[in-house]
């Protein structure tokens, strides 16, 4: 399956909510009214795109249609594809060689909360490294889950890279010490940072995170070059909140979006980038090796309103 195949079934959920409705919407009206821009609003309420997200694209579709006249349906489509683009922040997809590193190791740290997919997201991203041919070295810093190790192990085979780990409840801070110190030492291209997603000790989580962060800057004082926070799509609002928090610790440099193959309300991705004003890097959409996708405005705007 092509990568934009495999986007679309991903999407399929989200697609059959945002996609069915607007065109049965269009359709129906063939002019733009109050009527019609409540309804397309409800509509992307109904995906979670969120209240400032959703007033900002119908504030800025009745602009749009003021000034340009439209003649047939399938050109207000085109003008509603292209309003839902333009809420995606400066930064998102416009890389064309995302896999490129340039400098070595590449140092990422993966954050957020329990369960929402860092070590399966760190599993594919390593695998992508793999393909474009850089060596990588996994940290387990989750020390925290007794299965945590066993778990990432997988995820290192799978993509046919390496890891290092030491035994569960050892300080999170001496695995990211070992792994930086061993990616120096062995010349690796690209280390990644697995984090636990919750403490069971009394440290506070974003102290740990810190600390992660005042460890490797020790070995190399401009890194870590990427620091991702992963949120889970189905959760929804929660998502806003963890990013605020994840924030006010730690610089995110972009936003992961798991298990949107898993929900309806995708229209999460325009929220949290337009009001977090950090880009999506990667979106999650299977549980394979082979789903973490470059976000991409423009195929994920197409694969959601694309019949
Ligand atoms: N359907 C689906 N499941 C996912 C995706 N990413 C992660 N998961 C699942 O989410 C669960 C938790 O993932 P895990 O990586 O252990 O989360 P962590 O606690 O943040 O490390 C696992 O069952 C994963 O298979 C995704 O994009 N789609
Ligand atoms: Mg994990």
């Amino acid at each position: 399956m092509g990568l934009f195949d495999k986007l679309k079934k991903g999407l399929q959920k989200t697609h059959e909510n945002i996609f069915n409705k607007i065109d049965k919407l269009v359709n129906a009206k063939s002019e733009i009214d109050t009527d019609f821009l409540d309804n397309l609003e409800e509509i992307l309420l109904s995906s979670d795109v969120g209240v400032n997200t959703s007033e900002k694209i119908i504030k800025n579709l009745k602009v749009r249609v003021k000034e340009e006249k439209y003649e047939r349906t399938d050109q207000l489509k085109a003008i509603i594809r292209d309003e839902l683009k333009n809420v995606f922040i400066s930064g998102n997809g416009e890389s064309s060689d995302p896999f490129k590193i340039d400098k070595k190791p590449y140092v990422i740290v993966v954050v957020g909360v329990n369960g929402v997919g860092k070590t399966t997201s760190i599993g594919k991203l390593a695998y992508n490294y793999k393909n474009a041919g850089y060596s990588v070295l996994i940290g387990a810093a989750d020390t925290f889950r007794a299965a945590a190790n066993e778990q990432l192990e997988t995820w290192a085979k799978r993509s046919g890279t390496e890891m290092i780990q030491l035994s569960q409840g050892s300080d999170p801070s001496a695995v990211v010490y070992n792994t930086i110190q061993t990616g120096i030492a062995k010349g690796f291209d690209v280390v990644i940072i697995d984090t636990a997603g919750r403490l069971h000790t009394k440290t506070n989580l974003m102290d740990e995170l810190s600390k992660i962060k005042r460890v490797i800057q020790k070995q190399l004082p401009e890194a870590p070059h990427e620091v991702l926070l992963v949120i889970d799509a189905t959760t929804g609002q929660n998502g806003m909140v963890q990013a605020r928090e994840f924030s006010i610790s730690i610089q995110l440099t972009g936003l992961v979006l798991t298990k949107l193959d898993g929900t309806a309300k995708g229209g999460i991705v325009l929220k949290i980038s337009n009001e977090m004003k950090i880009p999506v890097k990667y979106i999650g959409v299977g549980e394979q090796i082979d789903d973490l996708q470059v976000f991409d405005k423009e195929s994920f705007v197409k694969a959601l309103l694309e019949d």
